[in-house]
């Protein structure tokens, strides 16, 4: 489209073009301002986002956080000026002309790309391409799961998604995809902004996917529409609200629309246009006001918009209001993310039996025991896997598959698609009413590592459930056995990483990670056997405390050694041999070294004194145990690691501890030669 097309447009839809034009003289002028930002995406996908939120998004500027909107996410989230003055301009409070002013400015909610927590309105981080998309499956899943818990009456809204041929080239788009037409979520609607441009330039230079063809192959409908033709936008998308399908709407724009010098050009796409090209654009869009000005009957335009679904919220209200009460405190509940009365006694009552039991079990075996027991009183979890169930062990008996139709099921096969289930589960967690876990082995977080990174800097609290933690995983060979990824996952700022010794331990952790309401967790489990290593009662969650001193010493203390996961067995036995020849030695298990990292000094100094030599033993890379190993009053001189410096290789568990080094013989050594 040229600028005579835009005259056009002007003369037959004035009011719509004034208010498409806020948006893009709001992204021009703030990316000018801020001398940084994307300006061509908000201009091209102005239309689309106006007749959106004019017409059929289902909001209330004024609550934000009605728990039946329609969601809206800008998966293309370098266009993130788009949903800023979307948000100013419909009348989200916090989203002031001060704030857009302040573009990308320290302490403005207006950061760079959409952040989750900055400001309501802005569903889920955005900005790493393709998780707005991947996370947006989620919220349809979790919107489909309430609706067949709690009533249409409760719970009936979409998610819509803008995406960029960014978001549709990452590959965490055809996970997304595949997962979305598999389970048929006819609810989610991505407008694709299909401009034939990204950064390089033009689409062709790297991409020749015919994109309707392949969302159609995945089982989504698809549709198609001139992205800069109200009448024609608004056809899409009540078309797209009958569907029985997911729906791609092809919005064909025109990237930096109507700027003579950069119009269908990347030079669109990431710098400001320059005053005299804004001057220009602006004639051309007939918007004679200043930078950051929006005439009243336009703002005033926009705020009807913003205030077009308070009815529909106050009646959803009334709705709620006369649930009966059980049923409403039990979605008020959920929606507030809040773990129910039964979870603290359920995990009492097993940790006593598995005290009684002492199981010599598997961690991913105690994890699913833990869940037979959680699942039932928590109905808010939904658990699945990326095809490995019958390995992460998180299917419980009383779940049901989750699926076109199984609504109510709360298992879900998320498929090969570890970066996809992560995604989903972080939608999930951010839709509210869902407490997701998701499980793959542990060498593949790699797979998932992008929305793993998001879970924890939105601070939601999705649950990596990750089996097959080390070499003791035997067979299968370096390529599944993780060594790094402890390290990668602890170096994550924002996330708990469990590594539980027994049963106990890995029910404490999952009664934490049910409970956290603003961090991730990551659960890693063995694929062997351990002994039972807590063999008294506590009431108190002893991993809630990080590390603890699991077994002391009886003599003079000489030595302490620290453990996680499966080595804590063999510190357990390096310590007997050790208090043997007179040593005293204490162990002290660490499930959790963030949560230790918490504790305040005097805890943390009672569990890891200044004096005796320590050894750390974990099969994985030391990095992450310097700090209990040299930091905290210790000495480089006193202490010691055992465990892996390189990769592992294809035998049996034992022989690989043994080949590796990773004994007790080994640790007693290295205490002695310490001491
Ligand atoms: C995972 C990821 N890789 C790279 C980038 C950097 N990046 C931001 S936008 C962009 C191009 C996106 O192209 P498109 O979606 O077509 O956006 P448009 O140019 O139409 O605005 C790239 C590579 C990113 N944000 N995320």
């Amino acid at each position: 489209m040229t600028a005579l097309d835009i005259a056009t447009l002007r003369a037959t839809h004035p009011d719509h073009w004034n208010m498409a034009c806020a948006i893009r003289a709001l992204a021009m002028d703030a990316v000018q301002a801020a001398n940084s930002g994307h300006p061509g995406m908000p201009m091209g996908m102005a239309d689309v986002a106006t007749v959106l939120f004019t017409r059929h998004l289902k909001f209330d500027a004024a609550a934000p956080h009605w728990p039946d909107r329609d969601r809206f996410i800008l998966s293309a989230g370098h266009g993130s000026m788009l949903i800023y003055a979307l948000l100013h301009l419909t009348g989200y409070k916090d989203m002031t002309i001060e704030q857009i002013r302040n573009f990308r400015q320290w302490g403005a909610i207006t950061a760079g790309h959409p952040e989750y927590g900055h400001v309501a309105g802005v569903e889920t981080t955005t900005g790493p391409l393709g998780q707005g998309i991947a996370n947006a499956v989620g919220f349809a899943m979790a919107e489909e799961a309430l609706r067949a818990r709690f009533g249409a009456k409760a719970v009936d809204h979409h998610t819509w998604v803008i995406a960029g041929d960014g978001c549709l080239m990452e590959g965490i788009s055809q996970e997304a995809i595949g997962l979305a037409g598999m389970q048929r979520l006819s609810k989610l609607i991505v407008l694709w902004d299909n401009n034939d441009i990204s950064i390089d330039g033009r689409i062709s230079l790297s991409d020749v996917t015919d994109q309707r063809a392949r969302f159609a192959a995945s089982g989504w409908a698809v549709l198609a529409c001139d992205g800069h033709d109200p009448e024609d936008i608004d056809r899409a998308l009540r078309e797209a609200k009958r569907s029985d399908r997911p729906v791609l709407i092809d919005c064909k724009t025109h990237i930096g629309f109507g700027s003579p010098a950069k119009q269908d050009s990347a030079a669109a796409h990431g710098a400001p246009l320059g005053e005299a090209e804004i001057a220009r654009v602006r004639e051309i869009y007939g918007w004679p006001h200043p930078a950051f000005v929006i005439p009243a009957d336009v703002k005033s335009a926009w705020e009807s918009a913003g205030a077009r679904g308070s009815e529909a919220r106050a009646e959803w209200e009334a709705r709620i209001a006369a649930l009966p009460t059980g049923r409403r405190a039990e979605f008020e509940r959920v929606t507030a993310g809040e773990a129910p009365k039964k979870l603290a006694a359920t995990v009492r009552a097993m940790k006593k039996d598995l005290v009684e039991k002492a199981p010599r079990v598997a961690t991913r075996k105690a994890s699913e025991m833990a869940l037979e027991a959680i699942n039932p009183v928590m109905p808010e979890t939904i658990g699945g896997s990326a095809d490995l169930t019958g390995s992460n062990n998180t299917r419980t008996p009383d779940l049901g598959i989750f699926g076109p139709e199984n609504r109510k099921g709360r298992y879900v096969h998320f498929g090969i698609r570890e970066h996809g289930m992560a995604a989903a589960m972080n939608g999930m967690a951010l839709h509210g009413g869902i407490r997701p876990y998701g499980g793959t082995f542990l060498c593949f977080t790699d797979y998932a590592r992008g929305a793993m990174r998001l879970s924890a800097l939105m601070g939601v609290p999705s649950i990596y459930v990750m089996t097959h933690d080390s070499i003791g995983l035997g067979e299968d060979g370096p390529t599944h056995q993780p060594v790094e990824h402890l390290a990668i996952c602890r170096a994550t700022p924002n996330t708990l990483t469990f590594r539980p010794a027994d049963a106990v331990e890995t029910l404490e952790a999952w009664e934490i990670a049910l409970t956290e309401k603003a961090r991730p967790s990551v659960l890693a489990l063995s694929r062997q056997n351990l002994p039972a290593v807590r063999t008294a009662f506590t009431a108190r969650n002893l991993t809630a405390q990080g590390a603890y001193v699991l077994a002391e010493a009886t003599g003079k203390r000489q030595a302490i050694l620290l453990a996680t996961g499966s080595e804590v067995e063999i510190a357990l036995a390096a310590r007997t041999a050790l208090e043997a020849e007179g040593i005293g030695t204490r162990v002290v298990s660490m499930p959790c070294m963030e949560l230790f990292a918490q504790q305040d000094e005097t805890y943390r100094r009672k569990v890891l004194p200044a004096g005796p030599v320590r050894v750390a033993v974990e099969a994985a890379v030391r990095q992450p145990w310097d700090r209990w190993l040299l930091g905290e009053r210790g000495r480089e001189a006193k202490a010691g690691f055992v465990g892996m410096e390189g990769f592992g290789a294809s035998a049996p568990a034992e022989r690989l501890y043994q080949e590796f080094g990773i004994t007790a013989e080994a640790v007693a050594a290295r205490v002695k030669a310490l001491l």
